[in-house]
Formats: C-alpha cells, sequence, structure tokens
C-alpha cells in the first residue's frame, strides 16, 4: 500500500480524496497555486506544496511542478482528481516513468478514449450499442453529404477530439451541410488542434445516463449502477440522480452488465464511466470518461461504498471482490452548488460573509468552503455538492429541499434557488425531462 499520495487537484475533490487516504492511513501531500494558500484542503494536508500562480496553467496544469513536488515530497502515488490533468495521457505517462504511480486508467486507454471516433469504435466492437453515423473520420463534405442522406437528418456532426458538448453542430436539412462541416472542422482545429470530425444521427430529446465502472486492468471489472444526468445548462451537469426513474430495471441490469463486460474485455483499470444517451427506451453510447466524476458520490450512496478507496486499492494492486455486483439501496440525489449570479450565471467569487451547511438524517456536502474563505477568481464556480438520501425518490426530493432550506452562504450570489425551483417542478418530481428541459422550459418560463 502507498505510504504517502500527491493530490493534484484543488477544492472539494482534493479534500474528499484526502478525507479517504486519511481513513486508510495513507499519508497527503497537497499541492497549491498561490491563489489557494487559505485552501482547507492544504490546511489539512500532511505537506504542502506550493506549485505555480494562480493561473491553472502555470500550477494546477504544470506536469513538471507537479512531479517535482511528488519527487521532493517522497510521494509513491499521484491522485489527478477529475479536469485538470486527470485525462491527461502524457502526465500519466510522464508520473508512471519517474516512478510514481498514476492513480487512474493506463495512458493508452485515457488516449483511446479521448479520441471520440477510437472510443466509439471499441464501444461498438465490445458490445455497446451506439448511435447510428459515419463509423470514422468523415474526410470531406461529399463524404458527409452522402453519410446524411443514408442515416438522414438532423445529424450532429462532433470534433474527434472535443466531448463534453464543444465543438459540436446540427444539421437540419441538405442546404446547411456544407458551412456546417467547413465551421466544424474550424473550430474543432481552434480548439483541441485537430480537425478531424465525425457524424452522428441527432437525438432530439433523449436523457443522459452513465454507467459507473471499475476494473482492475487484469480483465476484472464491476459496475456500480447508473446516474442519471439530464438536468444540465450549457454542457454543465446541474443535478444528478441514481437510480435513473425512467429506466426500467431490465434496462437498467441490462446496460450494466453490458458497460462492465466493456470494461472487462478492454482490461480497463481503475475508475471510469460510459456515457449513454437515453431515447424511445434505447441506449446509445456516446463517450467514456476515464477518471472519477463530480457526481461519484451518488453513486457512493447508493451502492454504500467509497469510490475514492477504489481507485487507491486498485492502483496500489490490492486484492478486490471483483465477482458480484453491489447491491443498490434507495435513491440519492446531488445538487451542485455554484458561486453565481441567478440570472446572468455569471461567477460569483468574493468572501463567505456567513455560512451554515446543512445536515441531518441522509445528507452530505462535499465542500472545501467555510465562514471567511475568499473563493478565488480564476476557477471553476462550483463550491459544494448537496448529496441527499432516503429510501425512495419522493422522499430524497423532499429531503433535499429541507437540506437547501438549512443552507446559508451569505457573501456572495449561489444557484441555491435555482435548485429550490427545479425541486418544484411537476415535470422534475414526475421524472419526465430530458437533456433540454431545464434550459429550454425552465428557465425561458423564469425569465418571461
Ligand atoms: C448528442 C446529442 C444528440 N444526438 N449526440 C453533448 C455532450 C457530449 N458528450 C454529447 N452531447 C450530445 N450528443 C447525438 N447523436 C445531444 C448531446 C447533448 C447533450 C448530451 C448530454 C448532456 C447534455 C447535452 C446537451 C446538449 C446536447
Amino acid at each position: 500500500m502507498f505510504k504517502k499520495i500527491l493530490i493534484a487537484n484543488r477544492s472539494e475533490i482534493a479534500l474528499r480524496i484526502q478525507r479517504s487516504c486519511q481513513e486508510m492511513g495513507i499519508a497527503t501531500v497537497a499541492v497549491h497555486s498561490t491563489a489557494d494558500n487559505e485552501a482547507m484542503a492544504v490546511r489539512f494536508a500532511d505537506e504542502s506544496v506550493c506549485i505555480g500562480p494562480a493561473q491553472s496553467a502555470d500550477s494546477y496544469l504544470s506536469m513538471r511542478a507537479i512531479i517535482s513536488a511528488a519527487k521532493i515530497t517522497n510521494a509513491d502515488a499521484i491522485h489527478p482528481g477529475y479536469g485538470f490533468l486527470a485525462e491527461n495521457a502524457d502526465f500519466a505517462e510522464m508520473v508512471e516513468a519517474h516512478g510514481i504511480t498514476f492513480i487512474g486508467p493506463e495512458p493508452k486507454h485515457i488516449k483511446n478514449m479521448g479520441d471520440k471516433i477510437a472510443a466509439k469504435k471499441i464501444a461498438l466492437k465490445f458490445g455497446l450499442p451506439i448511435v447510428p453515423g459515419s463509423g470514422g473520420a468523415v474526410e470531406n463534405i461529399n463524404d458527409a453529404k452522402k453519410i446524411a442522406e443514408k442515416i438522414g437528418y438532423p445529424i450532429l456532426i462532433k470534433a474527434a477530439k472535443g466531448g463534453g458538448g464543444r465543438g459540436m453542430k446540427i444539421v437540419n436539412e441538405k442546404s446547411q451541410i456544407e458551412d456546417n462541416f467547413s465551421l466544424c472542422r474550424q473550430e474543432a482545429l481552434a480548439a483541441f488542434g485537430d480537425d478531424e470530425v465525425y457524424i452522428e444521427k441527432y437525438l432530439p430529446s433523449p436523457r443522459h445516463i452513465e454507467v459507473q465502472v471499475c476494473g482492475d486492468g487484469k480483465g476484472n471489472a464491476k459496475h456500480f449502477w447508473e446516474r442519471d444526468c439530464s438536468i444540465q445548462r450549457r454542457h454543465q451537469k446541474v443535478i444528478e440522480e441514481a437510480p435513473s426513474p425512467v429506466i426500467s430495471e431490465k434496462q437498467r441490469i441490462e446496460i450494466c452488465e453490458k458497460a462492465k463486460a466493456c470494461s472487462e474485455k478492454i482490461a480497463y483499470r481503475g475508475a471510469g464511466t460510459f456515457e449513454f444517451l437515453f431515447q424511445d427506451g434505447e441506449f446509445y453510447f456516446i463517450e467514456m470518461n476515464t477518471r472519477i466524476q463530480v457526481e461519484h458520490p451518488v453513486s457512493e450512496t447508493i451502492c454504500k461504498i467509497d469510490l475514492i478507496a477504489e481507485q487507491i486499492l486498485i492502483a496500489a494492486n490490492e486484492k478486490r471482490e471483483w465477482s458480484d455486483t453491489p447491491k443498490k439501496m434507495g435513491h440519492a440525489i446531488e445538487l451542485r452548488i455554484n458561486a453565481e449570479h441567478p440570472e446572468t450565471f455569471m461567477p460569483s467569487p468574493g468572501k463567505i460573509e456567513n455560512y451554515h451547511a446543512p445536515g441531518g438524517l441522509g445528507v452530505r456536502v462535499d465542500s472545501a468552503i467555510y465562514r471567511g474563505y475568499v473563493i478565488p477568481p480564476f476557477y471553476d464556480s462550483m463550491i459544494a455538492k448537496l448529496i441527499v438520501s432516503a429510501p425512495n425518490r419522493q422522499l430524497c426530493i423532499a429531503r433535499a429541499m429541507r437540506a437547501l432550506n438549512e443552507y446559508a452562504i451569505e457573501g456572495i450570489d449561489t444557484n441555491i434557488e435555482l435548485h429550490k425551483k427545479i425541486l418544484a417542478q411537476e415535470k422534475f418530481k414526475n421524472g419526465k425531462y430530458d437533456i433540454h428541459w431545464l434550459e429550454n422550459s425552465l428557465m425561458q418560463a423564469q425569465q418571461g
């Protein structure tokens, strides 16, 4: 087992990883920028190293600063968290080249899944249902037209190195394909340094349902059921829940078993997530995330497990149980609390003048903020995750509302009121929403 882990991240996830390390008797090293001198993860770590200035590019994204910090503190392993360097195959390779364990998948899996065309090919080969489409890169406008005719409009042009929603173009009819095809390529080149694109049939009103898996890198894997992440705004998830309120037990078992089987066949190592779109009773694989995700506590809650501990144990080659699927219990909902203006959604950094977090039965708050803390303007605006659980969805929603009413954050703007509004909607209560509902129905209603 590792004696010391360096946590290459900040905020709530740095603290979350640190908590598991402490429970496992592993010493922790926090790395931080000059903007995070007062961060809770820095205070609670056994050791801390300042790795650079506020800008992420010069600190949390600086591979050599982080590896140097691991070397001088004699850390055995690095946990990347999510975002920053978590899905950077070069970083994973560099860490291992320095004799340090990267807590995550093999570089080849990070690289393959980072290429969305390669990811779909793997998914198809190993039995996952995929969205009908080009099946590979589309080189020119003539091929694009042929494929579009074959699968039928509307279609979606996606960047191969994209993901998370950036670099996509919907094309509703033939007359629009030429302009959108070249525009998509241009934007892909500017955003990802690669103009490779592919085409899919456009699904107009799907849900986003993802399956959590873990593998040992030797052909054993297990799944931790699914999460429904359909409540989103501008490709940022706002609420996640498990189990999904719209799939049958039969559909659930089938898709989770398929994700598990795919993980086994590729000998996937560590934690990962298979993302699917779900529409009209069918699942369609779109991407795989090769990291721990923001919403992992939802699965931890219904499965009563510690996914960060699982990542660490797998990376340390410790013996794990692979033969059975964890039992799922009750319902869990995660609400992402952002420091943002309620109408403009602009980030709202600044000093937390007063703070009172909710508590009680079935309430978990993953956050590194405290009264007097100054939220720096340089990073993501998510400042807390409120994770609520109850025996069923209806009770879980009631408990979430109760917890939101207890939550007091003063000095900055937050989206707490937006969460209350969402939870009060009939469409949310009966689970009848798709990925566009929050933006199209609720926010339109809010504005007018
Ligand atoms: C799609 C789609 C409809 N049809 N693919 C956006 C994020 C990226 N991971 C994939 N995305 C989508 N792919 C086809 N063939 C709609 C989306 C999409 C979306 C997906 C998940 C969650 C939120 C979304 C918001 C807008 C569009």
